[in-house]
C-alpha cells in the first residue's frame, strides 16, 4: 500500500514538474495568425523576437530578443563597438511608428573576442539593451539551437529581415523567406574559407536569399516536437544575394551556447536540443565543375550584377571565386584545343 502511495505521488510530481517545464518554455512560440529577396511581407507580430538596429533613425541590422535584456546580432554590424545605436522591438515596418514599438538603447555590445573581419569567423554578438522589456503579443524571445543540435541538408529554415529585396532597395514590410540548409561540404565548394561556425542555406539555383540589411538577423527552424521556433542561424554574409551556386551564409548559432551562457551570465536564453529531419550528411558531395562554364551562366552571372559590388561586404574580391572558374574554362578549353590538334596529326 505504502509503496503504490509512493508511486502515485512520484507520478503526480513528475507530472507538475514536466508542466513547470513547459510553462517555463516560453521562447519561440508560434504565433497564431498566422529582402530579403523574393520573400513575402510578414504578418504584424508573426516573428515576435524579430529587432531593428538603427544609427539615426536608419535601419542597419537586425537581430533577435533572447530574453528581457540581451539581443543576439553579428559582429560585423559593430564595427565600432559601441555607439549612439537604437534597438526597435515590436517593429513592422521601418516607415513610420508602429502601435507595437517599443525601443531600448545599448547598454553595452559584446562582439565576439575572435570574430574575424576578413573571413567573418565567430560573426555573433550580443548586446545588452538600457532596459528590459515587457514581453507581448508582438515582443517576446526566440528558443536558441543547444550545442548537441543537429542541422541536416535540406532543412527548410525561415530568416527575415529589412534588407535589400529583389527591386534594390531596403524593405518597408518585414520579409520572411524559407530556404533549405545547404551541407557544409556543398557550400564550401563556393566560398573555400567555410568555418565550423558558419551553416550555409539557399537554393542550388538562387532567387531567395538574404541580403544586406539583413545582416544580424535570426534564421530560425520550426520545431514540431517542441512546437517553438529555434534560432540556428544569424545572417552573416553571401556573394551577393540570390545568386545561383552561392547560398547565404550564417553564424552556426550551436556552436556558440557556451559563450552566450558565460556572457548573459545569471539569466541565461532558453536553448533547445534540435534534431532535424534529413540525410546523414552531404560528405560524398563532390563540387560541381561544369555548372559555371554553361554559356547561360556566364551571360546571365559573370560579372555578377544582382548586387553593386560596393554594397557587398566582400568589397573588391566580390569577382575573385567567378574570375577563378573562368579561368577554369579557358584553360579546358586550351587543353581542348591541343590535345585536338596533337590527335588529328597522328
Ligand atoms: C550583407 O551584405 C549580406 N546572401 C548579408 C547576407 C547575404 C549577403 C550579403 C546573404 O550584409
Amino acid at each position: 500500500m505504502a509503496g503504490s502511495q509512493f508511486l502515485s505521488y512520484l507520478a503526480v510530481a513528475i507530472l507538475l514538474s514536466s508542466r513547470a517545464s513547459h510553462a517555463q518554455q516560453s521562447c519561440g512560440k508560434i504565433p497564431t495568425s498566422g529582402r530579403i529577396i523574393n520573400g513575402e511581407d510578414a504578418e504584424p507580430g508573426e516573428w515576435p523576437w524579430q529587432v531593428s538596429f538603427t544609427s539615426d533613425g536608419d535601419h542597419f541590422c537586425g537581430g533577435s530578443l533572447i530574453n528581457e535584456n540581451w539581443v543576439l546580432s553579428a559582429a560585423h554590424c559593430f564595427p565600432g563597438g559601441n555607439n549612439n545605436y537604437t534597438v526597435i522591438l515590436g517593429r513592422h515596418r521601418l516607415d513610420g511608428m508602429g502601435v507595437n514599438e517599443a525601443a531600448r538603447g545599448v547598454e553595452k555590445i559584446v562582439n565576439h573576442p575572435y570574430y574575424d573581419r576578413n573571413t567573418f569567423d565567430n560573426d555573433i554578438s550580443l548586446v545588452r539593451l538600457s532596459m528590459p522589456v515587457q514581453m507581448n503579443n508582438y515582443i517576446s524571445t526566440i528558443c536558441l539551437a543547444s550545442k548537441d543540435s543537429v542541422i541536416h541538408p535540406g532543412t527548410y529554415t525561415w530568416v527575415t529581415g529589412w534588407g535589400t529585396t529583389s527591386n534594390g532597395t531596403a524593405a518597408d514590410v518585414l520579409q520572411e523567406v524559407r530556404v533549405p540548409i545547404v551541407g557544409q561540404r556543398e557550400c564550401e565548394c563556393s566560398y573555400p574559407g567555410l568555418t565550423m561556425n558558419m551553416i550555409c542555406a539557399g537554393f542550388r539555383e538562387g532567387g531567395k536569399d538574404s541580403c544586406q540589411g539583413d545582416s544580424g538577423g535570426p534564421q530560425v527552424f520550426n520545431d514540431r516536437s517542441e512546437n517553438a521556433m529555434v534560432q540556428v542561424g544569424v545572417v552573416s554574409f553571401g556573394q551577393g544575394c540570390a545568386l545561383p551556386g552561392f547560398p547565404g551564409v550564417y553564424t552556426s548559432v550551436q556552436r556558440y551556447e557556451w559563450w552566450i551562457r558565460n556572457v548573459t551570465g545569471s539569466s541565461p536564453p532558453s536553448f533547445v536540443n534540435v534534431t532535424t529531419p534529413g540525410n546523414f550528411s552531404d560528405g560524398f558531395f563532390v563540387c560541381p565543375t561544369d555548372r559555371p562554364m554553361t554559356t547561360e551562366y556566364l551571360y546571365t552571372h559573370y560579372p555578377p550584377h544582382f548586387t553593386t559590388d560596393d554594397d557587398s561586404i566582400f568589397g573588391t574580391g566580390a569577382n575573385i571565386i567567378h574570375f577563378s572558374y573562368f579561368s577554369h574554362f579557358t584553360s579546358f578549353f586550351a587543353l581542348f584545343v591541343s590535345l585536338y590538334v596533337l590527335v588529328g596529326h597522328s
